[in-house]
C-alpha cells in the first residue's frame, strides 16, 4: 500500500525504490528463516476478524497512517519471534527503523504544501494603510508566491470583501492563506490557514478545511513539541526579532529554529523582525521560509524590495 501511494498517487521515484528494497530484503528474510511457511490462511482465526475503523479512511494520510502500522506491527511480530533464532530480529528491527523513516517522509509528501518560494509575505492592512489592493498586486506581479491576509480588526464583512478581491489577485499565480479565521478562509476559498495557539485546534480545522494548507505558530519549546504529531503543512517560529507588530512579545532568537531543524522534519517560517540585514540569519539557522509583514509593507516600492530580500537569500 505504501509503495503503491508513493508510485501511482505522488509519482516518486527514491521513496519508491526505497520501499520495493525494504520489501524485497523482508521477503528475502523470511525465505532464509521459512517463516512463509507457517502461514495457514484456511486455519487462520484472524482471517475474518476487521474492526469498523478498516472498512473506512478519511484520506491519503490515513491510508498511509494505518497501512503504515500495520507494517511496524508485523515487523514487532517478526522481531520478537526472531529472537527464537538469533540474527534475523536484528534486521527487522532496521527495517522497522527504516519504515518510520518512509512513513514520515510519505505523510510530509502528501500533506498539501508551501510552495517552493523563500518569501512567505503577509500582507496587514494595518501594516500598509494606502493603496492597500495595488499593493497586493504589485507584489504578485513581482513573482510573490506565497501571500497571508492577515487582518485583526476588521469585521467579518470586510475581512469577506477585502479576502475576495485578493483572491482575484493572487489566483493562479500565488499561494492564498488567511490567517487566524478558518471560516473565511473557507468561504473565501483559500489554499490554507495559518493558526495560532488560541485559534482553532488544527485537528478540527482538518476536518473542516480538508486537503489545504495548515500552518501553526510556535513560540516555545513546549509548542514545538505539540507541533511535532500534527498533521500540519508548516510550523512557524518568533518573533525571531525584535518586532512593532508584536510588541508585547519578547523576540526568541534564532534558537528554536536551530532545535526544530534538528527534531522535525517539518517546513520552517521564520517570522518577527526579518528585513533586508538579518534575512540570511535565519535559513543559515535553518529555516526554509522568511515571513516578513514591515520590511515590505513599509517600502516605498515594495516591488524592488521583495526582489531584493529574494536575492539575499538566493545568491
Ligand atoms: N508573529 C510573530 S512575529 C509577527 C507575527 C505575526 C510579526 C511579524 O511582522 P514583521 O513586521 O515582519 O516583524
Ligand atoms: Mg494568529
Amino acid at each position: 500500500m505504501l509503495e503503491e501511494v508513493a508510485r501511482f498517487l505522488l509519482n516518486k521515484k527514491g521513496i519508491t525504490k526505497e520501499i520495493k528494497e525494504m520489501r524485497h530484503k523482508l521477503y528475502s528474510l523470511l525465505e532464509e528463516n521459512s517463516y512463509i511457511f507457517s502461514r495457514n490462511i484456511k486455519a487462520d482465526v484472524g482471517v475474518s476478524l476487521t474492526i469498523k475503523e478498516e472498512s473506512k479512511r478519511e484520506d491519503y494520510l490515513s491510508i498511509v497512517q494505518a497501512n503504515a502500522q500495520r507494517v511496524s506491527e508485523a515487523l514487532r511480530v517478526i522481531e520478537e519471534f526472531g529472537k527464537l533464532n538469533g540474527e534475523i530480529s536484528e534486521q527487522i528491527k532496521t527495517l522497522r527503523f527504516q519504515l518510520y523513516e518512509i512513513e514520515k517522509d510519505l505523510s510530509l509528501l502528501i500533506l498539501p504544501s508551501l510552495p517552493d518560494y523563500p518569501l512567505y509575505i503577509i500582507v496587514d492592512p494595518e501594516a500598509r494603510k494606502k493603496d492597500f489592493l495595488s499593493f497586493v498586486d504589485e507584489l504578485v506581479k513581482n513573482g510573490a508566491k506565497i501571500i497571508q491576509l492577515r487582518a485583526k480588526n476588521l469585521r467579518d464583512r470586510e475581512f469577506y470583501s477585502l479576502g475576495k478581491r485578493i483572491k482575484s489577485i493572487t489566483r493562479g499565480k500565488c499561494c492564498f492563506i488567511i490567517n487566524d479565521r478558518i471560516d473565511l478562509a473557507i468561504s473565501l476559498e483559500a489554499d490554507g490557514v495559518h493558526l495560532g495557539r488560541d485559534d482553532l485546534p488544527v485537528k478540527e480545522a482538518e476536518k473542516i478545511f480538508p486537503g489545504k494548507i495548515i500552518g501553526i505558530s510556535c513560540h516555545t519549546e513546549n509548542d514545538l513539541s505539540i507541533a511535532k504529531n500534527e498533521n500540519v503543512s508548516y510550523i512557524s517560529i518568533g518573533p525571531i526579532f525584535e518586532t512593532k507588530i508584536k510588541k508585547d512579545k519578547k523576540p526568541i532568537g534564532l534558537g528554536l529554529i536551530k532545535r526544530a531543524r534538528k527534531e522535525v522534519a517539518l517546513p520552517i517560517v521564520a517570522i518577527g523582525g526579518i528585513n533586508e540585514e538579518n534575512i540570511r540569519e535565519v535559513f543559515e539557522a535553518g529555516a526554509d521560509y522568511a515571513a516578513v509583514i514591515s520590511a515590505i509593507a513599509e517600502s516605498k516600492e515594495p516591488g524592488k524590495k521583495l526582489r531584493k530580500l529574494l536575492k539575499r537569500v538566493t545568491k
